[in-house]
């Protein structure tokens, strides 16, 4: 199935060995299917938890490919980045990849569990992505307003309290981000975060880039930088998906290049949430060797 199909489907969450499937857009026994794939050395994975920033290093890695050239890729009469570099969980996209010319590159949000193991005996690369998860948390709240495959949160803490839970697609973000990152050493894995790529784009870039091994001359690094900022994303119809049916996203309700910067949560959290939330990360991540940037000012 292609983001762009625009069938009406009766969208809900799944449970699925420990994880949460939507129904209509995910197979099971297809997304089971992908532990068997056989592994490439030139393969590339993005994983990301919802709304850390899957998109910009979709754009990123075509951006690198294309050596900089903008024109390059929006000549592929694509709709979307992920035309170009595919979800593997969605239905029909593990077949597809089967016979993909290489180099395949792929994002998913799945867990560790259902990836192949030839990840974890350094076959292909991993990129994951990680954003501070009170940051995710609003980003999340608006795509579910956006997004007609997602319920539409009753409000704001209704929301807050279900991502809490991990009652949304992608579970805990806890969890995600702790499994994965518990993996990194057995992985050919890059592991960024979304408000690196804030504070030094020209350096994530050129890291991206040499944890690729591609070549590129400063000038096609910096118009990949140039190409994946927000402000220019913003003016890119396939990064913006704008041509994915009104039955998927409603585009009435918000825009998928939203704000794209860090500490838009305390615009939404009030005192008591906020407390609430840094009980459940201290709980979660104390014994955790990560730290997130949660402020703009944390960084100037
Ligand atoms: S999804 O639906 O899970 O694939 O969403 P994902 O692409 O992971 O995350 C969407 C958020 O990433 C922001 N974004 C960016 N921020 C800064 N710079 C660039 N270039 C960029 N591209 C995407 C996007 O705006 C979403 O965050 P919010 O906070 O909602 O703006």
């Amino acid at each position: 199935m292609d983001l762009n199909d625009a069938k009406t489907h009766n969208y809900e969450l799944v449970p699925h060995k420990g994880f949460t499937l939507i129904n209509g857009i995910h197979d099971p026994d297809d997304v089971d299917q992908i532990y068997n794939l056989e592994i490439r050395d030139s393969d590339v994975f993005v994983v990301t938890y919802p709304k850390s920033g899957t998109i910009w290093m979709q754009q990123i890695m075509l951006l690198l490919e294309a050596k900089g050239d903008m024109t390059a890729i929006s000549s592929i009469n694509n709709c979307c980045n992920d035309e170009l570099i595919p979800w593997i969980e969605l239905k029909g996209k593990r077949q597809a990849f089967i016979t993909a010319p290489s180099p395949r590159l792929r994002v998913t949000h799945l867990q560790y569990h259902f990836m192949p193991p030839a990840l974890s005996q350094k076959k292909g690369k991993v990129i994951y992505v990680a954003r501070n998860p009170k940051d995710v948390l609003v980003s999340y709240f608006y795509f579910h307003k956006f997004a007609n495959i997602l319920e539409t949160p009753k409000d704001f803490n209704d929301f807050f309290e279900k991502f809490l839970r991990g009652d949304v697609f992608g579970c805990s973000w806890f969890d995600h981000v702790k499994t994965w990152y518990s993996h990194k050493d057995d992985m050919n894995m890059l592991f960024i975060t979304y408000e690196e790529m804030i504070q030094d784009l020209p350096s994530a870039v050129e890291r991206i880039s040499l944890f690729l091994g591609k070549e590129l001359t400063d000038e096609q690094l910096a118009n990949v930088v140039k190409h994946s900022t927000f402000n220019n994303m913003q003016k890119i119809p396939q990064a913006n998906y704008e041509q994915i049916p009104d039955s998927m996203l409603n585009h009435h309700q918000g825009r998928f290049m939203r704000k794209g910067t860090i500490g838009d949560w305390k615009n939404h959290f009030t005192v008591a949430q906020k407390e609430k939330f840094d009980e459940v990360l201290y709980k979660e991540m104390k014994d955790f060797p990560l730290s997130f940037i949660w402020d703009f000012r944390d960084i100037e």
